[in-house]
């Protein structure tokens, strides 16, 4: 069956990955809700933990946006994240992430955003061989692996639990 074209957020992730040299990297849109880590592993058929899931924050002096993308098992320790940063990070809001990435909560993909972001990578992520992110909606993800994460976004990895 032919597949249905992207929504337009999710043509954009499918667009920035195909400029980045990632041509293998397929967006899919499901008919069930990806908004969740909880959620997109359950829709996929993959466990919480190979979902990466793009958190956006702010520093709390510079106001400057920065994308953690962790394991969806884990629950961000912030204050190992302003140790890499360099501040202290604080609370964004639906608003910023809107404003700063061009994408919905629960939709935020690791590449794409309207500016590039200062990005961290859990280091879990790396014990797997396949990894799942949001694609741009909160019903789109692509497969890609740990390695393709850490070079299409240029991302710092870290511990982050
Ligand atoms: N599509 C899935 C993974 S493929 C996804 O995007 N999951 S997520 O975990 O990366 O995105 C949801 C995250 O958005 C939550 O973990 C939470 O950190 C953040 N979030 C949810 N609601 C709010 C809110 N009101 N303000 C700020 N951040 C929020």
């Amino acid at each position: 069956m032919p597949s249905a074209p992207l929504s337009r957020s999710a043509q954009r992730v499918q667009d920035a990955l195909t400029a980045l040299g990632f041509s293998m990297g397929q967006v899919v849109e499901l008919p069930a809700t990806t908004r969740t880590a909880a959620e997109a592993a359950a829709a996929i058929g993959c466990t919480v933990a190979q979902i990466a899931k793009s958190l956006v924050f702010k520093g709390a002096q510079s106001g400057a946006p920065v994308l953690v993308i962790a394991s969806g098992a884990n629950h961000v320790d912030t204050p190992l994240v302003a140790g890499a940063l360099g501040e202290p990070l604080a609370k964004a809001d639906a608003d910023f992430v809107r404003a700063q990435t061009g994408f919905v909560i629960g939709g935020v993909p690791p590449v794409g955003h309207d500016r590039p972001l200062r990005t961290f990578i859990d280091q879990d992520l790396r014990q797997f061989d396949v990894i799942w992110a949001a694609a741009g909606t909160p019903n789109a993800v692509f497969r890609l692996t740990p390695v393709d994460l850490e070079r299409m976004t240029g991302g710092e990895v870290i511990r982050v639990t």
